[in-house]
């Protein structure tokens, strides 16, 4: 199934053929309307927002790129996506992080940009969020477990900032902490993961227009099981590249270690790829489960080199033996 159209690596939907979608960009136009001018009130309302509450808050600013569709992949629905997560600062259930996360504290919120780099610095989240254009972009998210969702994330390339910062010539990787705070993450201290949480790219992957700062989807804040309130987006990785809730951007000259490699090495390695020719040691990456398409006759899909973005990122891994570096 062909499903991009185009080469810039985003998904392309056609509205008409999809429920979720359909709902989904009247909504739009709603959260639109209600935007209207109001760019300044909407982050002033996030950055107030109770902790408790999350309410659905519209993400000013965010251009969609979902126009000029011409493909189909229907669109996981939001309830799905808020409500089936892998955030393990609060449980391993998949229903923990939507019941658990909203004890996360959002704001004030920076991130510190360190290491080899000409302009380190502590970034408060209402900077980052007017460093640059937000852009809608629906992007497949691939879970090592074996399921898969679609999800239009708001937010823009990392090299952004990263260009923004200059990093030195000697810095050859990023290094991604997260929060782990034990007053408001249930289960940081507890022995499943050697907290924080820590994942890392090579250079030329973080600089790859694909990979994504995400501060919102279906044009909305980010919701804190989401990985609320910025969070990368790396498509063509397995989901759990994709660190929630960041806290810290180190450039480094060494390869880092991360959490699950850590954890795992033997199962989880740096570049983690998707890649449906190797198998995780306990069990097969050959095909997947769409979330939403559940049913005793919902078929699994066959998972796509690089998640299907191989004609954007396969070169970067030319003459690598993926095998060896799963
Ligand atoms: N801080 C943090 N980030 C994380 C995780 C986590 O447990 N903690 N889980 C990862 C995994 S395994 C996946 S599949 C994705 C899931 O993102 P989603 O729940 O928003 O779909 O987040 C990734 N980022
Ligand atoms: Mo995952």
């Amino acid at each position: 199934m062909l499903i991009t159209s185009r080469d810039d690596g985003y998904i392309h939907p056609v509205s008409s053929e999809i429920t979720p979608q359909g709902v989904y960009l009247q909504r739009r136009e709603l959260i639109r309307l209600m935007a209207g001018g109001l760019a300044g009130a909407a982050l002033a309302s996030w950055a107030a927002r109770d902790a408790r509450a999350q309410p659905r808050l519209a993400l000013a600013g965010a251009k969609s790129a979902v126009s000029g569709a011409t493909t189909v992949e229907k669109i996981t629905e939001y309830k799905d996506v808020t409500s089936y997560n892998n955030f393990y600062e609060f449980g391993m259930d998949k229903s923990d992080p939507a019941r658990n996360a909203h004890t996360l504290k959002t704001s004030p919120w920076t991130v510190a940009v360190e290491g080899l780099v000409k302009k380190p610095a502590n970034y408060a989240l209402e900077d980052l969020l007017k460093l640059s254009a937000q852009e809608e972009r629906i992007y497949r998210l691939r879970c090592v477990e074996g399921w898969s969702m679609v999800i239009p994330w708001v937010g823009y390339s990392l090299s952004e900032l990263i260009k923004k910062v200059e990093p030195l010539g000697s810095a050859k990787y990023v290094e991604f902490v997260t929060q782990a705070d034990r007053k408001t993450m249930p289960y940081v201290g507890t022995r499943v993961l050697d907290w924080p949480y820590v994942e890392g790219l090579r250079m030329d992957e973080a600089m790859h227009p694909l990979t994504l700062l995400a501060f919102g989807l279906y044009g909305e804040v980010l919701p804190k099981q989401n990985g609320a309130p910025l969070r990368l987006v790396v498509p063509w990785k397995y989901g759990f590249k994709s660190g929630k809730s960041l806290v810290k951007i180190r450039f480094t000259d060494k390869e880092p270690m991360t959490a699950w490699h850590q954890a795992a090495p033997q199962e989880y390695g740096f570049y983690s790829n998707v890649n449906p020719g190797v198998d995780h040691p306990r069990w097969s990456q050959a095909s997947e489960r769409r979330i939403g398409e559940d049913g005793l006759f919902a078929k699994r899909r066959k998972t796509l080199m690089f998640n299907g973005y191989e004609a954007q990122v396969g070169q970067l891994y030319a003459g690598m033996d993926l095998k060896k570096y799963y």
